[in-house]
């Protein structure tokens, strides 16, 4: 079942979905019962997003954003002015497959897709196809830790590959007071942790990449609330952070803002 909040198995903390009215997507409910810190976040800025971007992956690279997006015949890699949200550079995936998850590896993007088994593999500096791997099993988030690229395919693991064949490594499976997390969506690889979207929710979860345990749970539902979107799927979808400067950027599917956030310390 796919309920509100967050999808937690087995769980007694579920947010009933009769409460759930059809006026009010998942993705405003309240955060969970939970022993983990429920953090908030400051919006620190805002800036254009393309509103007909189905945001899959983001990540922050040598002074630009660079997304990919999904839907059949849709789908491609972009590079994006922060300011202005405008396209630089696109390439086009294939029309036939949905594109997913994006990251950095060394001088190229990986990008995924979402039932084709295939990772796309991009010049970063050109845009160009520098070739292909494959791989089983569903495409959804991409991140990299430096060392491996950390896939999410939907269910509660995070799948640890190798960047040049993603040969999968091992897998890591997240946890929420020690129960399963699914869902688990966009990622990116900050200051040592894991931060992840959660399907359908207003939440991101900052999550131990060794061990799976999430460490807390970042409540945005504030930026999905001034975003009102009426698309279901126009979900909190999207993480970037510039390493540099520190800056932690995030969006959603069809969103018209990309916020710079601030996440506290502690919990209120
Ligand atoms: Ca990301």
């Amino acid at each position: 079942m796919i309920a509100a909040g967050l999808a937690l198995a087995g769980s007694a903390v579920l947010v009933s979905s009769s409460l759930v009215s059809s006026a009010a997507p998942a993705q405003t409910q309240p955060p969970p019962e939970t022993r983990v810190p429920v953090l908030s976040a400051t919006i620190v800025a805002r800036y254009p997003h393309d509103r007909t971007a189905f945001t899959e992956g983001l990540l922050w690279h040598d002074g630009a954003l660079y997304e990919s997006t999904g839907q059949e015949r849709q789908s491609d890699v972009r590079r994006v002015s922060l300011a202005d949200g405008k396209i630089l550079a696109k390439a086009r995936i294939d029309p036939a497959q949905f594109g997913e998850g994006l990251a950095l590896w060394k001088d190229q993007l990986v990008s995924l897709t979402w039932h084709d088994g295939i990772a796309h593999r991009w010049d970063v500096r050109t845009l160009k196809p520098k070739g292909q791997n494959r791989y089983t099993g569903e495409g959804w988030g991409l991140t990299s830790d430096g060392v491996s690229l950390l896939q999410s395919d939907g269910s509660s693991d995070i799948i640890v590959r190798d960047p040049l064949t993603l040969a999968e490594r091992k897998r890591v499976a997240v946890t929420i007071d020690g129960r399963p997390l699914r869902d688990i969506n966009e990622l990116e690889y900050v200051h040592g942790a894991l931060l992840a979207n959660v399907w359908h929710t207003g939440f991101l979860v900052r999550i131990d990449p060794k061990t799976g345990k999430v460490g807390a749970v970042i409540d945005l539902r504030p930026l999905v609330a001034e975003v009102a979107a009426t698309d279901r799927e126009a979900v909190l979808n999207g993480i970037a952070w510039d390493a540099k400067a520190d800056r932690l950027f995030v969006t959603g599917k069809y969103w018209p803002t990309l916020f710079e956030i601030k996440i506290a310390a502690e919990p209120r």
